[in-house]
């Protein structure tokens, strides 16, 4: 028999207590080779409130600690700003008019590939906790506690992978996070990677926040934003949308004045289902919980039915601004005091170094830019994202990018960063050259956006659009049908159309090259637009589509059925 040297066996036995030693040591860092992923999103959190942006509304010191350890976005965008497309395009890398998922009305499509699916053949323990609104579960996830549709604040239902549908008492941010704490504590495998999705409802409409927060939170008064005015001047799809805090805002469930009030002050349901909507928030309250908010909401309402009737118009809507701010802002206090624990329990147990952690939002919002709320359109505040990255020892602490990433590329980036193959046919770009700032790799001039549910609540338009640092160009199409182009550098409040403009055949038609180029790259196109507006009308027509009314959806259906006979 041939002995081995003896200086190889101890070579391959150092070899061997090294790779255990290693291992180990992985183990108590929760540093595998393979980084943890904790994507934390919420629902319509602009990025004007967050203290890493700015801290003109409020100071989100638990967030901002994100940017901290690593890298703040300050141009990160979506592809379709509302909830359910934005959810589907993060988990498929794909557009809308590839992965299906166009709007909030029809269900997800459970054949597209996704990202946690991936990342769970390739041994992550995934996990997901709060709102998806898919109208089905979520494939690819050993552990899920999901909110049915939207979703309730107070003592919210949820559906579960193992408990079947349960309710919880409590307020739901709160609710999240204890999930979320508890699979780590008492689910996390600690010799796996994972993947945790932690997604908050809030701050989404009708902005009901924590009781602990609402005697603070309703004193407070805040800054107006330059546009809250806006005669959306020569803008026709800014002109008809139905997002105006003066005007479209509902005095019950939104401002929450009780509907005995609005009764006793003779003040109409300005949407459909205002005062049952309130109902339905504020009858889901025990006795305490009732008397928490009474305490707080009474004294508002009590103060405006005494100041109501010496009110000028423009009174009344800077009361709805403030009052549209508090409770809003109310919301984010409890998500970022929530992100903290998170954080909290992460540093704590060493799963910092050896972590991506994502802050983001399904899409931005208006906090009164253009007298809005809502988001949808393309101009800046629902187009863009917050993004805060931190993975410590790749990404620079402290960091700012103004790069043009969007949600489509959170898939290719965690696999990339997982070492798992990226499917083709998945459409954006790993961001890990801009993460670790090696731009070499890194080359995007524009992005493509393309919304769609239209006829719906708020009554914008379906547009598509290219947008660069610079500008962009917008068609709305099938009910509008016109051009718009923003100069986003010389008109940043995007007041402007520079469409006709001489000064700018040049640029425009540029733009027009560019938006050709995308649309024929991602294979989207006016058949496949058509398509779905095919899809969607019957739909519409069926009263299927939440929220719409009557005046918004009678004019469209008819106008489809004609072009349809046509044909
Ligand atoms: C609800 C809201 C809308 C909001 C959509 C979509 N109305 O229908 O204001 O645009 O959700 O939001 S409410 O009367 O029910 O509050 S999304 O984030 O889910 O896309
Ligand atoms: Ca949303």
């Amino acid at each position: 028999m041939k002995l081995f040297p003896v200086y190889i066996l101890l070579a391959l036995l150092l070899g061997f207590c090294s790779e255990s030693k290693k291992k180990d040591l992985e183990k108590k860092n929760g540093t595998t080779e393979k980084p943890n992923i904790v994507f934390i999103m919420s629902d319509d959190h602009a990025y004007q409130a967050i203290s890493a942006y700015n801290n003109n509304l409020i100071e989100t010191p638990n967030i901002d600690r994100i940017a901290k350890m690593g890298m703040l976005f300050t141009n990160a965008s979506v592809t379709n700003s509302i909830c359910a497309p934005s959810r589907a395009t993060i988990l498929t890398g794909k557009h809308s008019h590839l992965n299906g998922k166009i709007d909030n009305v029809s269900p997800f499509d459970t054949t597209n590939v996704t990202f946690p699916q991936l990342l769970q053949k390739a041994g992550y323990q995934t996990a997901m906790f709060g709102k998806l609104h898919f109208g089905n579960n979520p494939k690819g996830f050993d552990q899920f506690k999901i909110l049915p549709g939207q979703g309730s604040y107070y003592n919210p239902d949820f559906i579960t992978k193992n408990e079947g549908e349960i309710q919880v008492q409590g307020y739901v941010t709160d609710i999240i996070t204890d999930m979320t704490l508890e699979w780590l504590k008492k689910e996390r495998v600690e010799e796996k990677p994972f993947m945790l999705m932690y997604l908050h409802k809030a701050p989404h409409r009708s902005w009901y926040m924590a009781e602990r927060h609402m005697q603070e939170f309703t004193n407070k008064t805040f800054e107006e934003p330059e546009t809250l005015f806006d005669d959306y001047e020569g803008m026709p799809a800014a002109k008809v949308a139905e997002m105006r805090i003066n005007g479209d805002m509902g005095w019950a469930a939104d401002s929450k004045l009780y509907p005995d009030v609005m009764d006793k002050l003779g003040l109409k349901e300005q949407i459909g289902f205002d005062k049952r909507r309130f109902s339905n928030s504020y009858e889901r309250l025990d006795s305490t919980q009732k008397a928490n908010f009474d305490a707080a909401y009474r004294p508002v309402a009590e103060k405006f039915i005494n100041d109501f009737s010496n009110m000028t118009e423009k009174e009344i809507a800077q009361w709805r601004y403030q009052r549209y701010m508090q409770d809003y802002l109310g919301t984010i206090k409890s998500v970022d005091e929530n992100v903290g624990r998170v954080l909290d329990y992460l540093e704590a147990n060493n799963l910092i170094e050896n972590t991506i952690i994502v802050y983001t939002s399904d899409q931005g919002f208006y906090l009164g830019e253009h007298g809005w709320f809502d988001k949808r359109f393309v101009y800046d505040e629902s187009f863009k994202t917050p993004l805060l990255v931190s993975w410590p020892n790749r990404i620079q602490p402290g960091s700012v990018s103004d790069e043009l990433v969007q949600n489509l590329d959170f898939a290719q980036t965690f696999l990339e960063a997982a070492k798992v193959e990226q499917p083709e046919d998945m459409q954006g770009k790993s961001m890990l050259p801009v993460l670790t700032n090696d731009l070499e790799n890194w080359n995007r001039e524009a992005v493509y956006y393309h919304y769609y549910e239209h006829p719906s609540e708020h009554n914008v338009n379906r547009h598509y659009a290219v947008v660069t640092k610079d500008y962009k160009l917008i068609h709305y199409y099938f009910d509008l049908d016109y051009w718009e182009l923003i100069d986003r550098k010389k008109d940043p409040l995007e007041q402007h159309n520079y469409y006709d403009d001489p000064a700018y055949a040049t640029v425009k038609e540029a733009l027009h090259q560019k938006l050709n180029q995308l649309r024929e790259e991602y294979g989207d196109s006016n058949a496949l637009s058509q398509q779905y507006i095919d899809d969607f009308m019957p739909l519409a027509k069926e009263g299927k589509v939440w929220g719409v009314e009557d005046h918004i959806l009678e004019p469209i259906v008819e106008k489809w059925e004609n072009m349809k006979q046509k044909q």
